[in-house]
């Protein structure tokens, strides 16, 4: 049985998330706006069919992906780059390597408790996230 994200999940730690925009290319005026947000993750999950539906009061962004079948990902309202995406668990953590002209770029989410994490990968920058149940 793999790991069951489902469920709402609201932000209560993002530790340099900063670093992570500005390894994106995202510009200054728009990362201040965005360091302020405390998102809403709404995450679906059937079998091996995701749907992670980030919203704030900013941007939204929406993904949705099967495990093991690589697609191509616009990052619209993020740094709108595309590149190639492939998420695979790794034990009871789900690892996303986004290939493309950023190096080194992916997430990784998993549960403790009560709480959701994402560790966002960008070139030598890792945001971390925590999230609670809403
Ligand atoms: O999450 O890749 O859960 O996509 C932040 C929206 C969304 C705020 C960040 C606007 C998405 C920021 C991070 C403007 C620059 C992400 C994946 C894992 C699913």
């Amino acid at each position: 049985m793999p790991a069951d994200f489902n469920g709402t999940w609201n932000l209560v730690s993002n530790d340099n998330f900063e670093g992570y925009m500005v390894a994106l290319g995202i510009d200054f005026a728009t990362r201040k706006i965005a360091k302020m947000l405390k998102p809403q993750k709404v995450i679906k999950q059937e079998g091996d069919s995701f749907y992670i539906h980030t919203t704030s009061t900013f941007r939204d962004y929406t993904l949705q992906f099967k495990i093991g079948e690589e697609f191509e990902e616009d990052n619209k309202g993020l740094d709108n780059r595309k590149c190639k995406s492939l998420v695979t668990w790794e034990n009871d953590k789900l690892v996303c390597v986004q290939t493309g002209e950023k190096k080194n770029r992916g997430w990784t989410h998993w549960l403790e408790g009560d709480d959701l994490h994402l560790e966002l990968r960008c070139e030598n920058q890792v945001c971390r996230q925590v999230f609670r149940r809403a």
